[in-house]
């Protein structure tokens, strides 16, 4: 059987303006400040706020099982306002596990940065603003930043088959960090 047969009974309905899916087929997480320690450079700012403050949710499906290849996922990022520090909110960031594989991001609305690192950790942003489209080519590590002060909602589009390599951007961290000097962001090489 294909693997795409069974996706044709699953029911998702989006609204897109909210970044909101619903359906059974939904799946969804949220990231803490607890849970990205190490990854803001300012420790003592992080020690001194609520560790159970949600940095940002997802909500995603997965029409055909992880590691299918030829298959896409989709989803939603929303990630709150905030700072650690003079350090943006921000994702985690990853490369895919299968380097090669790209993938979509459009933002909706708020407003914020795409960081982009190759393997050779040379680091590039992409402003992100309601209506911008983002083409990740594989082989880039991928976070979005928040620079705004409301929330920096996007949707993605990645392959079944991408997976998620968080470790490297755990122990080795993206080549520039988005901080907040002088009233806006500044892109300071790390
Ligand atoms: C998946 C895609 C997004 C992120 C999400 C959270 O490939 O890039 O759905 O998972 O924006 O970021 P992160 O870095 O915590 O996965
Ligand atoms: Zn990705």
């Amino acid at each position: 059987m294909s693997p795409y047969a069974e996706f044709a009974s699953q029911d998702v309905q989006v609204e897109w303006l909210a970044g909101i899916m619903r359906g059974a087929a939904v799946q969804q997480s949220k990231k803490t400040l607890g849970e990205m320690a190490g990854l803001f450079h300012d420790a003592n700012a992080l020690c001194s706020m609520d560790e159970s403050t949600v940095v940002y949710r997802v909500q995603w499906t997965e029409p055909v099982p992880l590691g299918t290849e030829g298959g896409l996922f989709w989803g939603s990022t929303t990630i709150a306002p905030g700072r650690v520090g003079d350090e943006y909110f921000m994702t985690h960031g990853h490369y895919h596990l299968k380097r090669d594989r790209g993938e979509y991001y459009g933002a909706i609305s708020g407003k914020g940065m795409l960081v982009l690192m190759d393997e050779d950790r040379a680091t590039r942003t992409e402003a992100m603003f309601p209506g911008s489209l983002h083409f990740i080519a594989g082989g880039n590590a991928h976070r979005v930043v928040n620079t705004g002060e409301e929330p920096l909602l996007f949707w993605a589009c990645w392959p079944s088959d991408a997976g998620h390599d968080y470790a490297s951007i755990k122990t080795q961290g993206f080549g520039a960090r988005v901080l907040h000097r002088h009233g806006g962001p500044v892109v300071i090489p790390a």
